[in-house]
């Protein structure tokens, strides 16, 4: 979106407070795309009229993108081409009525590297036009407050492109001369240019149908890449599922006669939302339980829920410029949270978010990246599909739950469908649906969207035996982030609760709403405040934040054996997890900065504990492998925040791992017995949990070094009948390391090497080693044959979770992994520019370390910088990174 309509002045950032409407208004487009390799031909007639918001007589002005214009025809008469070129086309004084503009481009797609606008995927042709993409097919107006009716027709060759589609119904299709044929489509529904969508090509499907509430009749089809069909079904089911969720708890119903999902393998993100035809990475479609693990079919539920939910979140409803991007993602984040939440564990798939909050969000929001849920300025807008504005943006939307209560947030969310439909909304509409429905004053809740940085709350607590009294005082204060040195208090939502020896106290308080008789949610909108509970009879142990009340960290010195009753007492699964974490965390921090004990028989104890109640017939086995897996290294180094030394960190954590491996061992082999007992496999949460315990157990087995434990893993690698338990095994002989890894790693290969998606979690492992020689690995996988540049999801597993998810090597104190990842940016930004930023994010951190590694990452950003032709994507990224 450019507010001032110059594409080509891109060295200025975009401004929210720029925002003006077009002059002129699109209501109607017709497409018609012959496809061909290396030259499409692209008409487009545009259906314009004066826009009554704009400013009369003005010059129209449409972006382009590296277009090649062939024509172009002012109804039905041509005109000078010297009025385009690649980037944008200019029409001065054009008339003051109704006129239809007709343009003709001719595109190459299969050189299209970038991935966006028309390219070529396997044996398809396939668009991907948000943000910018559509600029990249033909002139037009492309940003989202924009909305048009579109009517398109593709042409292609029968037996190279026999699948034709595109967005909304289909109304007609047949043959033409010279074994070419047609289709063409009709969406009904106004909508903005990002939401395009074609695609054409051999493609395998499987159908199925959704009766809507009103009785509507849906066609369902998946279509993947010749021979793969089979493996959507998964994925249909989860549709489904979606569909029926959508209507059952928001009352959204789907409104065209036809939903298509097309998988790709070459794809710059996840998925992409299309109005009826969303086109996803495979990755997210295709599943079987011989290739796809636990987590992959959880993605692919989570993600087919999302793409699907924001047919009303996003695509009804969409975002008036691409500062409200949190308008849709945000709360399409929530709702396939809620879903997930509602088809498996709750409190299970809370505590997977908040670690996914914490460990890329809070790193964001802490570092040279950070910026506000809805930012104000942007140098280029792909760099802001973050999770800023996903997960961050998500728990504000959760917060105005909790504030607001059930039901002012479901009325507040119809009052918003009803009155926003059909338009190009703001995060100031969305909010003031429910300051109307819950006839409240949000206008300071609106800071979370205006202010960068992660909140930090400072707890303290007072308990008065003589008059029962207990008190705890809050302190809030959010750190300054690049361009916003001072901040406002927020609102927070503080869900409390008290807990003693034998569990939850009731709690009596006139200073916050009680949700139960042991839980309380305190509205928390000043720097400073006191909240008083009377009739406490014992000392308790303060549960605060329950379930993850609000996005904020939290400085509250509690004592270990307090941290251990709430990890044993607490009714709230959230707390009693991360009670266990914060006790982890505070002895590894201690143990990699003053060489402190590596060791902790009580919190041991508790671990013991969960293996021990794991064995339950009803125990829950997720919760059980979130509760005994320790911080990751990761998550280490940003509570330590400063001088951060990885390689201190690494080999605190993996000391005290082998020391409570070699406590709980006994236990943990009987444990891990008892869950290895054959049974079919079913991908549902409970079989997942019990898988996911196995992992967990495996991996701490191998940590002590017990002989046996490498021999369970070799067996589990052998027999297992599903991806998850072969794949969890490999990761543990790979800690194993020697030959068993070698070994391991070479079967595995062999047996999945036509499984490109298999094939990407062998990459990852191996790019995950904690070990000096992975660097040398890593550039040796490069010249697999398995490996391409080409390809988003190669390039992620193997060079992204090298920068993301390996702290030590990527990290490296002589600087190599900083070398390393920058020299790979600088050559796949010549090819795919938004893949190549998405993997320099991986320096957003970088000063966060000691000395000598952040001299060293300085230098390998700065010598990036110098290179000429950066694209805007990377070279946005440098820069603020360096500021
Ligand atoms: N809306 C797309 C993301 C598009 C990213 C463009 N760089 C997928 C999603 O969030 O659902
Ligand atoms: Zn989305």
């Amino acid at each position: 979106m450019r507010p001032d309509s110059t594409p080509q002045d891109t060295a200025r950032p975009i401004l929210l407070k720029d925002y003006r409407p077009t002059d002129y208004l699109i209501g109607r487009v017709e497409l018609a795309f012959s496809l061909k390799d290396h030259a499409t031909k692209v008409v487009s007639k545009l259906f314009l009229r004066p826009n009554p918001a704009g400013r009369a007589g003005a010059a129209l002005i449409l972006d382009g993108d590296g277009l090649r214009p062939v024509s172009v025809k002012l109804d039905g008469v041509f005109l000078p081409l010297s009025m385009a070129d690649a980037d944008r086309l200019v029409l001065e004084n054009p008339p003051q009525r109704e006129f239809v503009l007709e343009t003709e481009t001719l595109l190459d797609p299969k050189a299209n590297s970038q991935l966006m606008g028309l390219y070529r995927t396997g044996s398809s042709f396939c668009t991907q036009c948000e943000a910018e993409g559509f600029r990249r097919i033909t002139y037009f107006y492309d940003r989202p407050d924009v909305l048009s009716v579109y009517t398109v027709r593709i042409e292609a060759d029968t037996t190279e492109a026999p699948v034709l589609l595109s967005n909304g119904n289909l109304v007609e299709k047949g043959d033409l001369p010279d074994g070419r044929h047609f289709a063409l489509w009709h969406d009904p529904f106004p909508k903005p240019a990002y939401l395009f969508a074609l695609v054409g090509g051999q493609l395998d499907a499987i159908f199925d149908d959704f009766v809507t509430k009103s009785g509507r009749k849906v066609r369902l089809g998946i279509y993947t890449e010749p021979k793969k069909a089979e493996r959507a079904y998964y994925a249909m089911d989860s549709l489904k599922r979606s569909m029926a969720w959508d209507e059952r708890v928001f009352g959204r119903e789907y409104d065209l006669d036809i939903f298509n999902i097309v998988a790709v393998s070459d794809f710059n993100m996840g998925a992409m939302e299309n109005k009826g035809l969303n086109v996803f990475n495979d990755k997210y479609v295709l599943a079987s339980p011989e290739t796809a693990t636990d987590a992959d079919y959880a993605g692919i539920e989570a993600v087919i829920a999302h793409e699907y939910f924001h047919n009303w979140t996003g695509n009804r409803i969409t975002c008036r410029d691409w500062f409200q991007l949190c308008l849709k993602e945000g709360l399409t984040v929530f709702r396939d949270q809620e879903f997930s939440s509602d088809e498996r564990s709750r409190a299970v798939k809370r505590i997977a978010d908040v670690k996914r909050l914490r460990s890329t969000q809070f790193v964001e929001d802490a570092g040279p990246l950070a910026h506000n849920v809805r930012p104000e300025s942007y140098m280029e807008i792909n760099n802001f599909y973050t999770s800023t504005i996903y997960e961050k943006g998500a728990e504000v939307v959760r917060m105005l739950k909790t504030l607001t209560g059930d039901a002012a947030f479901r009325a507040g969310m119809d009052l918003y469908f009803e009155r926003f439909d059909g338009t190009a909304a703001t995060m100031e509409d969305f909010i003031s649906c429910f300051a109307e429905a819950a006839k409240a004053d949000l206008t300071q809740f609106m800071r979370w969207y205006e202010q960068a940085g992660t909140p930090r709350v400072k707890i303290t607590t007072e308990y008065d035996a003589g008059t029962q009294t207990f008190a705890v005082n809050l302190a809030q204060h959010t750190p300054s982030t690049p361009g916003q040195a001072t901040k406002c208090p927020v609102v927070i939502p503080v869900r409390l609760g008290l807990v003693g020896v034998r569990g939850d106290l009731e709690l009596r308080t006139k200073d916050a709403k009680a949700d139960q008789k042991n839980c309380c949610t305190l509205k928390f909108e000043t720097e400073t405040t006191k909240i008083c509970f009377q009739n406490v009879t014992e000392r308790p142990v303060l549960s605060a934040f329950r379930g993850f009340s609000a996005p904020v960290r939290v400085d509250f010195d509690q004592p270990d054996e307090d941290l251990l009753l709430l990890a044993r007492r607490d009714s709230d699964t959230f707390n009693r997890w991360q009670a266990l974490q914060t006790c982890a965390t505070r002895l590894l921090i201690r143990a990699a900065q003053n060489d402190g004990p590596t060791e902790h028989s009580e919190l041991a104890a508790a671990y013991s504990e969960i293996i021990t109640a794991a064995s339950a017939p009803e125990a829950d086995h997720a919760f059980a492998a979130l509760a005994l897996q320790l911080p990751g290294e990761a998550d280490i180094g940003r509570e330590i925040g400063v001088d951060v030394n990885p390689d201190a960190i690494r080999l605190a954590r993996e000391a005290f791992k082998a020391n409570l491996s070699s406590r709980i061992s006994a236990a943990a082999e009987r444990l891990y017995h008892e869950l290895a007992q054959p049974r079919s496999f079913v991908p549902d949460a409970a079989g997942a949990g019990r898988r996911a315990l196995m992992g967990v157990l495996l991996d701490l087995l191998t940590a002590g070094g017990a002989p046996d434990a490498a021999a369970l893993a070799r067996r589990q690698f052998e027999g297992a009948d599903n991806m998850t338990d072969r794949m969890n095994a490999l990761v543990a002989l790979v800690h194993v390391g020697g030959e068993a890894r070698e070994m391991a790693l070479s079967v595995f290969y062999s047996r999945y090497k036509n499984e490109p998606l298999i094939i990407d979690q062998w990459f990852s492992l191996q790019a995950m080693i904690g070990e000096i020689t992975t660097l040398a690995r890593i550039e040796h996988l490069i010249q697999h044959e398995a490996f391409s540049f080409a390809n988003p999801n190669r390039v992620r597993s193997l060079i992204g979770a090298f920068a993301m998810s390996n702290p030590t090597q990527f990290n490296r104190a002589d600087g190599a992994g900083y070398d390393f990842v920058t020299g790979i940016v600088a050559q796949l930004d010549k090819k795919n520019p938004q893949v190549a930023a998405r993997l320099l994010s991986a320096f957003r951190a970088w000063r966060t370390f000691e000395p000598q590694r952040q001299q060293k990452a300085e230098q390998a950003l700065r010598l990036l910088g110098t290179a000429a032709e950066l694209s805007a994507d990377v070279r946005d990224i440098v820069t603020r990174s360096l500021a």
